[in-house]
């Protein structure tokens, strides 16, 4: 969250700037801002628009310079408004010295802020990142990166910063600890930024910083010192990224675009795979698979349902117990750990915050068998985690993930039937059974799109209503929670999910004629049961709106809507069921006329806690 470019060369770096904040801008776009060296002064423009305002804000002004940073904000701390907007100046915005932007949360911000204040500094934000602006230009020695060395020493909590001074026109000192940064190396010029697809077509020689690096970035030279303040080198690496740019074609949004898109993508992910090999999650796979007795399973939020169908496929299929947890909650518990267990990390970025600090909590409480399912090869997780799995959903623009989240239960599947096979506990026959299921997968989903028209007519009905319950039952109760968050998401209707067993035990009290009930019906062990479940809403007055398997003998009627899905999938039902209800999050917030690729509140690429 929160996207930041940074350069310095010997040519206008404005539009190098503004087209890395447009391709950052899924980290956030409560606000946006750019500050440049302009004739021995620092100049800035911010919007609490989008980029695209930014940029004509800046033609309007003729804003040009050769030294500068930018940046798109989340907001943390303080109202998504312009005075909250990177960069911040100091020490006032007419006497800048020293501009600054950051991703992540300073933890002692209130104190710095009382001393600073104390000092006789004067805050023009509520943010927290200004105190580092006010902290750099109090300890300014005219050397910009010995200061920053000494500055960030003062810092408790997650930053990524790029800062440059009014005395040295050619500098931008760079630092990061918690959030992530790179390095653009350029000839004669240089950059910094949030992620390397920020700089696509600008530089592909990428030095990914460590914790606690401190960058000098002049026009010819990069220095890096470490966490200790010693010199490194640090490797450069050629990284041919994404733009992100991808066309629209005829969607109206990238959500509906990324859903459409997801026989392709499943097809790229599971490519090429001719039997289950644990060599697929990488070298020494097999060794590792071999030595461990448990999974536990770390992630956030539609990740972490991804993680909970999982549990569902690798204790049925593999026999291997696994637990899942909230990556947030698991890293600032007390668990038992035990070093027998692979600790499995899910993220669409790889640089999900809270899901790599629990990585790192749990290697440091011994546990050092780590996979991650990631989307992004280069990211972080990929770097920290002995093996992968990286997904091939493409890059995903839509702030709510459908592409991300299909792909990773495809490559989770996988991670189920390999577990089985490494333990034997899966035979030639049954690997054949499943592999033929997983390459029908794109046309079994082709199926359920073109369920579309029908699933638009219901969400007609939905765009009304204020409250939803969704249930499922076995494999589908995770599929339905993430059907409700894909629906809170982006349509701001409040929606809950519970299996459908639990419904008498409280939230059967919530349901009224009002209340659309999402029902997940696969024809499984369960249906039975679910159908009485069902009964229970019923004679309530509640309304069901039910995805059925065509063979799951569930007929319309009164207050009892059905949607027959095409075919009875066996265990991987949940990656189809799941697209009908991102079709109907999409359609609901369309008629309800929200931002559905960005909507309020959110951004993608978590990489605050
Ligand atoms: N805390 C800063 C930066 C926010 C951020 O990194 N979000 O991801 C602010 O609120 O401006």
């Amino acid at each position: 969250m929160c996207g930041i470019v940074g350069a310095v060369a010997q040519r206008n770096i404005t539009p190098i700037l503004l087209e890395g904040l447009k391709r950052l801008e899924y980290r956030g776009y409560d606000s946006c801002g750019v500050a440049l060296h302009v004739d021995g002064a620092l100049q800035r423009s911010r919007s609490t628009s989008r980029v695209a305002d930014l940029e004509k804000q800046v033609d309007e002004t003729g804003l040009k310079g050769f030294t500068g940073i930018a940046h798109t904000r989340w907001a943390t701390h303080g109202a998504p408004a312009s005075h909250n907007a990177h960069p911040h100046f100091s020490p006032s915005s007419d006497n800048a010295r020293i501009a600054l932007v950051h991703n992540g949360i300073i933890e002692n911000h209130d104190e710095l802020r009382a001393e600073l204040t104390a000092l006789g500094y004067v805050f023009q934000s509520q943010t927290d990142t200004e105190v580092i602006a006010h902290l750099v230009d109090h300890m300014y020695n005219g050397d910009l990166f010995d200061t920053v060395q000494q500055a960030v020493k003062r810092l408790h909590g997650a930053y990524a910063i790029a800062v440059f001074a009014r005395e040295e026109p050619h500098r931008v000192v760079a630092a990061r600890q918690g959030s992530p940064l790179i390095v653009g190396v350029g000839q004669g010029e240089n950059f910094v930024a949030s992620d390397a697809m920020a700089l696509a077509g600008t530089s592909d020689q990428i030095i990914y910083l460590e914790e606690g690096d401190v960058v000098d970035l002049q026009l010819g030279k990069v220095w890096i010192v470490d966490v200790n303040g010693k010199s490194v080198e640090r490797e450069v690496k050629t990284v041919h990224a994404h733009t992100g740019a991808a066309e629209l074609g005829p969607y109206r949004h990238y959500m509906q675009k990324e859903i459409f898109e997801q026989p392709r993508v499943i097809g790229d992910t599971l490519e090429g795979i001719t039997g289950v090999m644990p060599e697929l999650f990488g070298d020494g796979a097999y060794k590792v698979f071999k030595e461990i007795d448990r999974v536990l399973i770390l992630a956030c939020g539609t990740s972490y349902y991804a993680g909970s169908t999982a549990k569902y496929w690798i204790e049925s299929i593999a026999k291997v117990p696994v637990n899942v947890e909230i990556a947030s909650e698991y890293r600032y518990r007390d668990s038992v750990p035990d070093p027998r267990t692979l600790v499995v990390t899910i993220s669409q970025s790889g640089e999900t915050a809270d899901t790599l600090a629990a990585l790192k909590h749990a290697r440091a409480l011994g546990m050092e068998h780590t996979l991650t399912i990631c989307n992004v090869a280069t990211s972080a997780m990929v770097r920290e985690c002995k093996l992968a799995y990286i997904t091939r959903a493409g890059v995903e623009v839509g702030v709510a993930s459908t592409k991300a989240f299909t792909t990773q239960l495809a490559a989770l599947f996988l991670l189920a039937l390999t577990l089985a096979q490494v333990n034997g506990r899966l035979t030639d026959e049954e690997e054949a059974a499943h592999l033929k299921a997983m390459r029908h997968l794109p046309s079994a989903i082709t199926s359920v799109l073109a369920l579309e028209p029908q699933i638009i007519a219901w969400a007609d009905e939905f765009a009304r209503k204020e409250n939803a319950l969704f249930l499922g039952r076995g494999l589908h109760y995770p599929i339905a929670l993430e059907g409700a968050l894909k629906l809170k998401e982006i349509s701001y209707i409040h929606a809950e999910a519970y299996p459908a067993g639990e419904l008498k035990h409280g939230p059967l009290a919530l349901v009224t004629e009002e209340m659309p009930v999402v029902t997940i019906a696969p024809n499984d062990t369960l249906i039975e049961k679910l159908k009485s479940n069902m009964q229970e809403v019923r004679a309530r007055g509640g309304q069901l709106f039910v995805f059925a398997d065509v063979d799951s003998r569930i007929t319309s009627g009164d207050g009892v809507h059905v949607i027959r899905m095409p075919e009875h999938y066996g265990q991987l039902s949940p990656i189809l069921h799941v697209v009908s209800l991102q079709l109907l999050a999409y359609h609901s917030a369309l008629a309800r006329g929200t931002d559905v690729d960005k909507p309020r509140n959110l951004a993608k690429s978590v990489t605050v806690e």
